[in-house]
């Protein structure tokens, strides 16, 4: 059911009608790879990367859960990211991992959960994930998210991300210090580390160089994580490329502020859809 992809980890390998391919790890549910109908690499992914589970792979869209960073007890972004998924769905287009508690993942997070990830290329320049998460236990559970997608641009020193003005957000550079977005959008001139909080579900990365933006739609996600390493991270981040700050931003579809808490038994549901546009190229001076 599944191919060997990069690193020789298993993994699936989506095509969609127009053209259109993603790429789908076992390791993490990760989205490592998202082509558009015209061949153009949408996320980034590391050029120091690591494929070593349980190591997470530096780039594409790792899951955070059921932890967004350190907002509780568990290690850094949760275990999601760090298991082997399985593939429990797939056509041509669409595939489905799910990750079940374990007696070792019970050691960690004392919950019985069922997490079903779904990726599904869509007509157009579409990329829709589904994620939901069943309490299966008898006690309420309470988790944070995130979707910590890595975009790809041309030159992130010139990307900007739209739709978060007027937005709160905890600035994890400075304590978490609460602060509001002034500017019509966000630009990278230094390092950003940012979660937003309660924002539109509306938002976008300008790659200006490249000449498109990919638009984020949202749901159930309410925050979203703004993030660049910059220079000195890049460099001490031993799977990123020094040089590799100018070459994504991160805008990750999160619950942190408020936790999802789950009664027993229920369900929770999120969504992310990515399209991207082109714009027209700029006319030489
Ligand atoms: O989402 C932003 C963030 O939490 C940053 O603080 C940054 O360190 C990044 O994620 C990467 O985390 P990682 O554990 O993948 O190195």
């Amino acid at each position: 059911e599944t191919t060997t992809l990069r690193g020789e980890l298993p993994g699936v390998k989506l095509a969609g009608s127009t053209g259109a391919t993603a790429e789908v790890y076992t390791h993490g549910a990760h989205l490592a790879s998202w082509k558009t109908a015209d061949g153009v690499e949408q996320l980034f992914v590391s050029s120091d990367v690591v494929f070593k589970p349980p190591k997470a792979i530096r780039g594409g869209v790792p899951i955070c859960f059921p932890q967004f960073s350190d907002f509780g007890p568990l290690g850094q972004h949760g275990f999601a990211r760090n298991e082997t998924w399985e593939v429990t769905a797939r056509t041509p287009t669409s595939v489905q991992m799910t990750l079940r508690s374990t007696p070792a993942s019970k050691e960690k997070w004392p919950h019985d959960f069922v997490c079903v990830y779904e990726v599904m290329l869509g007509a157009g320049n579409h990329l829709k994930t589904t994620m939901s998460v069943t309490n299966a236990g008898i006690e309420p559970m309470t988790f944070t998210t995130a979707l910590h997608t890595y975009f790809r641009c041309d030159d992130a020193l010139a990307a900007k991300v739209t739709g978060l003005k007027g937005a709160s957000y905890l600035d994890s550079l400075d304590g978490r210090v609460r602060r509001e977005e002034i500017g019509e959008f966000v630009a990278f001139a230094e390092e950003v580390d940012r979660i937003y909080l309660s924002t539109s579900d509306a938002l976008a990365v300008e790659d200006v160089a490249g000449s498109r933006s990919i638009r984020i739609t949202k749901r159930n996600l309410p925050d979203a994580v703004v993030w660049n390493p910059w220079i000195e991270k890049s460099k001490a981040t031993g799977d990123l490329g020094d040089d590799d700050y100018k070459k994504f931003v991160c805008v990750e579809a999160a619950a942190i502020e408020t936790p999802v808490t789950l009664p027993a038994g229920e369900r929770w549901e999120c969504e992310q859809v990515l399209e991207c546009v082109k714009h027209a190229s700029p006319v030489p001076a």
